[in-house]
């Protein structure tokens, strides 16, 4: 039971940290702070070279370049395009207009240069002299990530809209070769579960721009809304992209709540054409992705005729997985193919992504003519004809002349070679894939999924679920080991990050959760799985997070969320806090208040003999900003020094030792809800028996079942304690019915408390309630329990 470690920090990164947890010297950092404070009439220095993604070399040159108003363009042939867009992109911040060179002899030039000695496709080379900027590519692709190079070099406050008058933008002198390390480096957005506006995809596009990534997955369809324009189905977007209210709080918890208001939106075809035409201009491919043959309810409502069951169709209100599925019949077909070929004249995509996710086969089941079909065309399964559906559907898009792109469940039902793998449910299917002679695109969600929490604070925003730091994402590997050096490694293109969005509903709380995890992807898909190291990124990463400021987005800090690592020893327990991040301090308390900029700093591992609560800031000790907290609640009790045994069968999935997790004297309680912390009991009791070496005597439990600040789950039913010194014959010590529990009544956790009893051995019974009502099902379903901890005093 003793030196038991407990793994409270969940970022296997946090040990190489542990060296940074003393005082940290605050890093001579001269970047161009805050435009707020600068001071436009002195000279400003040139930013520190700090690029995201780290380019593939960068050596330093002496002098500095200065841009002005009287800086010009030579621009070879073709690359005007280009041209226009430096243009756009530096003319709101300094005012300059870039006007091309007049012959050679120009004392200030920008020169982009079609070089066709640099093989590599997007590669490019970048010198900057005190007198010229010279940037050469194979073609304009090279060059466009080389301009989005170019405008890091520049102080940050290029990024704002509003006029700088500044006598000059410095850009230190620098030779930067650099080239991607996978062609395919995507980031996917949904707008189904919330509707995003066109300048919100223009910004996301911009930012991907940024980060040199190329292909833009839109997730256009789906249960909750259809977004895209069809003209020959008008009703696609006037019935299947409005839903008539939207859950509030999450799906999962006890009460359901909707807010009944009307909601939704669609791109029209013009919109769309503006939006594929910005996106080319950023060297950036657009995929649109048709989710079929599941989430189906916009479709449905809209045209109930191409379901296989009778049913008043909805768009839904909330989200998880329906058993809405369109019929595989002759004119779903037909109308797929319709679809299709309206999307294909919008998007010059190579690929049209066709979902294939989540299918539920009930509908097909109780289908007679799903029967006769499968039976007539020899399907063995439902599998199979989930692949028969795809299968017609890919057909048409190969008619069209493009390739399809299916989420990994495609697999399942025989898909042909052709066809492209988006491998969420980790990177298994991308391994198989590649093996099967199919190309493949990493989307785990364990590293990739930008919907999950992005640290353990208490204060962090509702998630859907998971823990997703950003260290994490920095640490996803695209090629797999075993694919290392084998045919097959041709067949991974790249990695995407993904915004699903059901519990996103704003475009501030979107950028939230993407900034900066698509800095760290970016750098996992540009600069490679060689070549990048987390304390490198981690001192080019404020640069761009102020950046990201400049620009007036919603960045998350997380990044400098203190991890904590805690064990129990015979002096009680010992508390590390690390922080990833180069330029802070941390700052803490255990007295309960929230640390604050007078709080001690953290030098060493705090004991904490009989427990307590920690509470951790990091410092930033550049800025003096101070970020969320890391709360730890601390308690020492008697199941410390006990061992348990669970009786009831827990779900394991996400905890393998509920029995050691009950009893770390960690709580769970106070933080996100991450089911790891979580022993988890589906439809039955939870009921443990609590040994001591010698009788000890016991007055008080007490078990956590809520999970965090923005979760509400039920809590259990009757508490039930019962002692034997024998473990065979059981006397009843204390009983309370909880039935009628309420959160604002209970808090987070119930207790039961009696007449003190010694005993070696406790039995404790937390009944959990036979059923409750789940929204997503919309029936009854066995009830879960979660225990955070048993107390036992
Ligand atoms: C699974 S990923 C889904 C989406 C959800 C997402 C939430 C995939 C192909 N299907 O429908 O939005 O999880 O993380």
């Amino acid at each position: 039971m003793h030196n038991k470690l407990i793994k409270a920090a969940g970022i296997s990164l946090s040990f190489l940290f542990l060296l940074a947890c003393g005082e940290p010297e605050p890093q001579a950092q001269s970047q161009a702070v805050l435009s707020l404070d600068a001071d436009y009439t002195q000279p400003l220095a040139a930013a520190p070279v700090a690029i995201v993604p780290k380019p593939v070399s960068v050596s330093p040159l002496d002098g500095e370049f200065k841009l002005t108003a009287a800086t010009q363009l030579h621009i070879a042939a073709g690359a005007e395009p280009v041209a226009q867009y430096l243009r756009e992109l530096i003319g709101p911040a300094t005012g300059y207009t870039l006007p091309l060179a007049q012959g050679d002899g120009a004392p200030s030039v920008i020169a982009l240069v079609i070089d066709p000695a640099i093989e590599q496709d997007e590669a490019y080379e970048l010198t900057v002299a005190p007198n010229k900027i010279s940037l050469r590519a194979k073609n304009i692709v090279g060059l466009f990530w080389g301009v989005q190079t170019l405008r890091q070099l520049l102080p940050a406050d290029i990024e704002t809209n509003a006029p700088i008058n500044r006598a000059y933008w410095p850009v230190a002198g620098v030779a930067i070769k650099d080239a991607p390390a996978f062609k395919y480096r995507g980031m996917h957005l949904d707008v189904s579960r919330t509707f995003f506006p066109v300048w919100f995809i223009k910004q996301y596009l911009d930012l991907m721009a940024m980060h040199k990534l190329n292909y833009f997955h839109w997730h256009l369809t789906d249960d909750q809304g259809w977004r895209i324009e069809i003209k020959q189905f008008p009703r696609l977007t006037e019935v299947g992209a409005w839903r008539s209210g939207t859950v509030v709080g999450h799906t999962y918890d006890k009460t359901y709540l909707n807010d009944n208001q009307q909601l939704g939106g669609f791109y029209t075809q013009a919109q769309i054409r503006d939006i594929v035409a910005y996106a080319q201009a950023r060297n950036i491919t657009i995929i649109p992705e048709i989710d079929v043959p599941g989430h189906a309810s916009a479709i449905l409502k809209a045209y109930p005729e191409l379901a296989c069951v009778e049913k008043d169709f909805d768009v839904q209100q909330h989200f998880g997985v329906f058993p809405e599925v369109l019929c595989p019949t002759e004119e779903t077909f037909a109308f797929l193919e319709k679809v299709f070929t309206e999307v294909a004249e919008l998007f010059p995509s190579p690929y049209l992504h066709v979902g294939g996710d989540e299918v539920k086969t009930e509908q097909w089941a109780s289908c007679t003519y799903c029967n006769e079909l499968m039976a007539r065309e020899g399907l063995e399964d439902y599998f199979a004809l989930q692949g028969y559906f795809i299968g017609r559907v890919e057909a048409s898009i190969n008619k069209l002349g493009r390739k399809i792109i299916g989420w990994d469940e495609i697999l399942e039902g025989d898909v042909a070679p052709s066809a492209t793998i988006t491998s969420w449910r980790g990177v298994e299917g991308a391994i198989h894939a590649a093996k099967a002679g199919h190309d493949a695109i990493m989307a785990p969600g364990s590293h990739l999924y930008f919907d999950h929490y992005q640290s353990r604070s208490v204060d962090e925003p509702l998630a859907i679920h998971g823990l997703t730091p950003v260290q994490e994402t920095y640490a996803f590997q695209v090629m797999p080991d075993e694919l290392k050096g084998t045919e097959a490694a041709n067949r991974i293109l790249g990695a995407q990050g993904h915004l699903w969005t059901e519990y996103v509903r704003t475009p501030a709380k979107a950028e939230y959760m993407i900034l900066p995890r698509m800095s760290a992807l970016a750098e996992v898909v540009w600069t490679g799985d060689e070549g990048r190291s987390w304390n490198d990124f981690a001192k080019r990463l404020p640069a761009m997070i102020e950046r990201f400021e400049q620009k007036g987005l919603n960045v998350a800090k997380t990044v400098y969320a203190v991890t904590s690592e805690v064990a129990h020893t015979q002096q009680g327990f010992q508390v590390i806090l690390t922080s990833d991040m180069p330029n802070t301090k941390i700052r803490y308390t255990t007295d309960g208040s929230l640390p604050n900029h007078t709080s001690p700093v953290y030098k060493q591992p705090l004991l904490l003999k009989n427990g307590g609560v920690v509470r951790a800031r990091a410092l930033n000790t550049e800025t003096g900003e101070l970020y969320a907290e890391r709360r730890l609640t601390l308690v020492d009790h008697l199941g410390l020094h006990a061992s348990l045994e669970v009786l009831t069968e827990a779900d394991r999935a996400w905890n393998t030792h509920p029995e050691l997790s009950l009893v770390d004297g960690v709580l769970a309680r106070d933080q996100i809800f991450q089911l790891d912390d979580w022993a988890t009991f589906n439809g039955v009791d939870f009921e443990a028996i609590v040994s001591f070496d010698t009788a000890q005597t016991v007055q008080r439990l007490n078990l956590g079942f809520n999970p965090g600040r923005f979760r509400d789950f039920f809590g259990p039913t009757k508490l039930v304690v019962l002692a034997s010194d024998d473990k065979s014959s059981w006397q009843p010590v204390a009983s309370q019915d909880f039935t009628n529990d309420a959160k604002p009544q209970l808090g987070n956790s119930v207790t039961l408390e009696f007449a003190p009893v010694a005993a070696k051995y406790f039995k404790v019974i937390a009944e959990n309630r036979a059923e409750r009502f789940s929204t997503e099902k919309s029936k009854p379903v066995p009830a879960t329990l979660y225990i955070d901890e048993l107390i036992i005093q």
